[in-house]
């Protein structure tokens, strides 16, 4: 691995590029469509435990090319796989999601192409979907003998509904963009030139806010989703007060408060 003093890393299938508050993940294992195997994971992994968090304020995942995002779970690698090591495999994915799931910053998934399993499944571990118009989602995995295994059962059903995920788990049938559009899966879906620079857009309309408060916003959003709705507020409560008597909180209300419409807003400095 290499990580180099921009902060942009270079490894065998991960590329990591830095722009101003905005990093990139891009996984770059074109020729077999991007496709998770261990090694992809291991440095998805690496990646994110390497991202400075001081001075990053949202990231973007994408896939390499123009023709998928991540075609699932490396599909030649799980064939040979014993009950013990298929648990390991599906512990090392599912520790990398989780991370990505929970990472302190916002996730927008940038999906340029097939989102098929692990694909599908990685991207609902993002906080944010957009897509190409090229792009495909599904869960295949009934077809192959196997369940979803990397939390496709669980956050297909809650980001959809119930019953649409069990329609597309059940029949194994890919959705198109516009589908996928239409029930919820993606936020909005750009032509595929238009897509990272719509990322990019979005996450530094993100990263222009004030970094505390909006890492408290995802940690609210994730953790109360969790419990029910009265433990919820509490959870809000609680994310909320942490806000106050930070450097953030009292420069956003003060500029506010400060009726020189000539000043300019300056940035938030993560403290
Ligand atoms: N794995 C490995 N290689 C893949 C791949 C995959 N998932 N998808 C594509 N490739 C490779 C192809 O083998 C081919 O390699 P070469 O023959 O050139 O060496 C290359 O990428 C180009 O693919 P195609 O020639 O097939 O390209 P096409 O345009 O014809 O078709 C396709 C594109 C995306 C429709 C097709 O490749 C496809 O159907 N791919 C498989 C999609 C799929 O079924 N994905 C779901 C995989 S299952 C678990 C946790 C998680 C999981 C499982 C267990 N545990 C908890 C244990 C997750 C499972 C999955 O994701």
């Amino acid at each position: 691995m290499i990580i180099k003093e921009s902060g942009d890393i270079d490894m065998e299938f991960i590329l990591y590029e830095v722009k101003g508050a905005v990093g990139t993940i891009t996984i770059n294992r074109e020729k077999a469509l991007n496709a998770l195997n261990s090694k992809v994971l291991d440095e998805l992994s690496v990646t994110l435990d390497a991202v400075d968090l001081e001075n990053t304020r949202c990231l973007i995942l994408t896939g390499a090319g123009e023709k998928s995002f991540v075609a699932g779970a490396d599909i030649g690698e799980m064939s040979t796989l014993t009950k013990a090591e298929g648990e390991a495999f599906g512990k090392k994915g599912n520790d990398v999601f989780r991370k990505l799931e929970n990472f302190p910053i916002p996730v927008i998934a940038a999906v340029n192409g097939f989102a098929l399993g692990g694909g599908c499944e990685i991207a609902m571990s993002c906080d944010i979907r957009i897509c190409s118009e090229n792009a495909v989602f599904g869960q295949p995995e009934v077809g192959l003998g196997i369940t979803p295994g990397f939390g496709g059962t669980q956050r297909l059903a809650r980001l959809v509904s119930p019953g649409m995920a069990k329609q597309m788990i059940y029949t194994a049938r890919n959705i198109k963009a516009d589908e996928a559009y239409r029930i919820g899966l993606v936020n909005a879906v750009y032509p595929q030139e238009e897509l990272i620079p719509a990322a990019e857009k979005m996450a530094a309309g993100i990263a222009k806010n004030a970094p505390i408060a909006v890492r408290n916003c995802k940690k609210a959003i994730n953790d109360g989703l969790q419990v029910d709705i009265d433990q919820a507020i509490v959870i809000e409560e609680k994310l909320f007060g942490d806000c106050f008597e930070t450097e953030d909180q009292r420069y956003g209300m003060a500029f506010f408060l400060d009726k020189n419409k000539e000043k300019v807003k300056e940035p938030f400095k993560n403290c």
